[in-house]
């Protein structure tokens, strides 16, 4: 290729896929963009060409949910920028919403200035949510500074972990009213943590040490109770709201009510929360038991098909991974007190095979569907659709060739993930990704990973996303009209 051509991809002959539906044709790719997509596409000199016969060609994933390199009880976590996108590019996921957390008393511009900081190694484009877990003026001022100048739509309230990153319904419903002002779309992690701090002391002293005692002290009720509460608050106050990592039929129940009485409620779930079972609890190996230590906690199966039911039937729109990774030495800081297990687990690499194993090759959704769940819908939310999440002339060449055949057994062993263990050890999966693109670079290849340190870019996220017109109509404020001509 001579050096003034920019390097181009024609992906040929594949069944594209979007969220509206399938057809035959090709892909090209020049530069960082997708140039066109349809029958019969002429290759540019010196392109690349694949071919796609038999495989699938989909927008690249996108995981609303990961906590690269988080400082997380007492310790931080394995997986840095740089590995936790080059592994998730290797699963075929091509953005990540990580985190901000800052502590309570920092200021969250500063907080978001440290992040930015860490993500500047990803390999693959990246975004943040920002975590209000404390609140004075200079929050709200804050808020104000990350939505209109540094690209942040959305804004993270954990109502568990008391006494660390926990808010009271104070600073919610301060929170949730700045995001109103701003066009910003709040998201909860929503546990009753009064009542998880309750519970776990009562468990504790009841000789409950191991990881046991993890779910004992987080319920389903807690974590349904508290979607609810904000689901109510949220109504109240007439602003949409978006549940993270929903793990049970409380949750879900409180959404679809929430959804069927017309109110603007988004959710999330996690890859492992619809195949893995509370049973990993009772694995007599401390190890195997603690690996699965988070919150919300794996629950018992009914939990699980009440949640591929609500995948199928829309109430869940983005799937996500909470990738939060501890290796085994970590998380025996909790070895004589599941309080102090650092909570999480990692699969940034394996969500989207998870889903197409266990969502498309079982017929619970089409491929379709499954592009809405792992990227189109999170890029709609997130107010970065068509640029993202898009199969179109001028969105990023996010781009996945996805061969509904290739087995894999998911290994700690073979995966790209900086953690000692995998939530999924032993599991085949059949359908898997065999080239990735990341902003057109050839990020994987036919198992080679080819990702480069530095080379992922931050997205900024937009406020006023589509669904902010209707609610502002429904609080009875002026819409504003189209944009004037000329
Ligand atoms: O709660 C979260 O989302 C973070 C702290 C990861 N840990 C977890 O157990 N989910
Ligand atoms: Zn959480
Ligand atoms: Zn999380």
């Amino acid at each position: 290729m001579s050096q003034q051509q920019t390097p181009s991809t024609l992906i040929r002959g594949g069944t594209l896929v979007t969220a509206d539906g399938e057809q035959r044709g090709d892909l090209l790719i020049v530069g960082e963009a997708i140039a066109a997509v349809g029958p019969a596409l002429e290759a540019p000199a010196g392109a690349q060409v694949i071919d796609a016969g038999g495989a699938y060609v989909m927008p690249g994933g996108i995981d609303p949910h990961t906590h690269m390199e988080l400082p997380f009880m007492g310790t931080v976590a394995s997986e840095d920028f740089f590995t936790g996108t080059s592994a998730a590019a290797a699963g075929g996921t091509t953005m990540c919403i990580d985190f901000v957390i800052p502590s309570p008393g920092q200021r969250i511009l500063e907080a978001y200035e440290t992040w930015r900081g860490w993500a500047e190694k990803a390999a693959c484009d990246y975004s943040f949510h920002v975590a209000i877990t404390w609140w004075d003026q200079s929050v709200r001022e804050d808020m104000g500074t990350l939505a209109r100048e540094r690209g942040v739509n959305s804004f993270k309230h954990f109502m568990a972990y008391k006494n660390a990153i926990m808010c009271d319904d104070e600073t919610l419903v301060n929170s949730f009213l700045r995001c109103q002002e701003l066009g910003a779309l709040p998201t909860l992690h929503a546990e009753n943590g009064e009542l998880v701090y309750v519970l776990q002391q009562k468990i504790y002293d009841a000789g409950f040490r191991g990881p046991e005692g993890h779910p004992l002290s987080r319920p389903p009720e807690v974590e349904g109770e508290a979607a609810n509460r904000a689901i109510r608050i949220a109504e109240v106050l007439g602003v949409p709201v978006y549940i993270v990592h929903t793990s049970c039929e409380d949750a879900l129940g409180a959404i679809t009510r929430a959804r069927l009485e017309g109110q603007q409620v988004f959710g999330e779930v996690l890859a492992q929360h619809l195949v893995i079972d509370d049973s990993v609890y009772r694995n007599p190996d401390w190890d195997a038991a603690a690996h699965f230590v988070m919150s919300p906690p794996f629950r018992s199966k009914e939990h699980q098909e009440a949640l591929w039911r609500g995948l199928q039937a829309g109430m869940l729109q983005t799937t996500a991974t909470d990738h939060c990774c501890f290796c085994t030495p970590q998380k025996r800081a909790g070895r004589e007190d599941f309080r102090k297990i650092p909570n999480g687990t990692g699969g940034v690499e394996d969500r989207m095979a998870v889903l197409w194993h266990h969502g498309v090759r079982s017929g619970k959704l089409t491929p379709s569907q499954f592009v809405a769940a792992t990227s189109t819908n999170a890029a709609r939310i997130f107010n970065v659709h068509p640029k993202k999440g898009a199969l179109v002339p001028g969105a990023d060449a996010d781009v996945v060739v996805w061969d509904p055949s290739l087995s894999r057994t998911i290994s700690a062993k073979t995966h790209h993930q900086n953690i000692d263990f995998n939530i999924y050890e032993g599991m085949e999966v059949v359908g898997n990704p065999v080239h990735t693109f990341s902003r057109g670079a050839h990020v994987y290849d036919r198992g080679q990973l080819r990702t480069v340190r530095g080379a992922g870019r931050y997205v900024d996220r937009p406020c006023d996303a589509p669904f902010w017109s209707a609610q502002r109509l429904r609080n009875g404020q002026p819409r504003p009209g189209p944009v004037p001509r000329g």
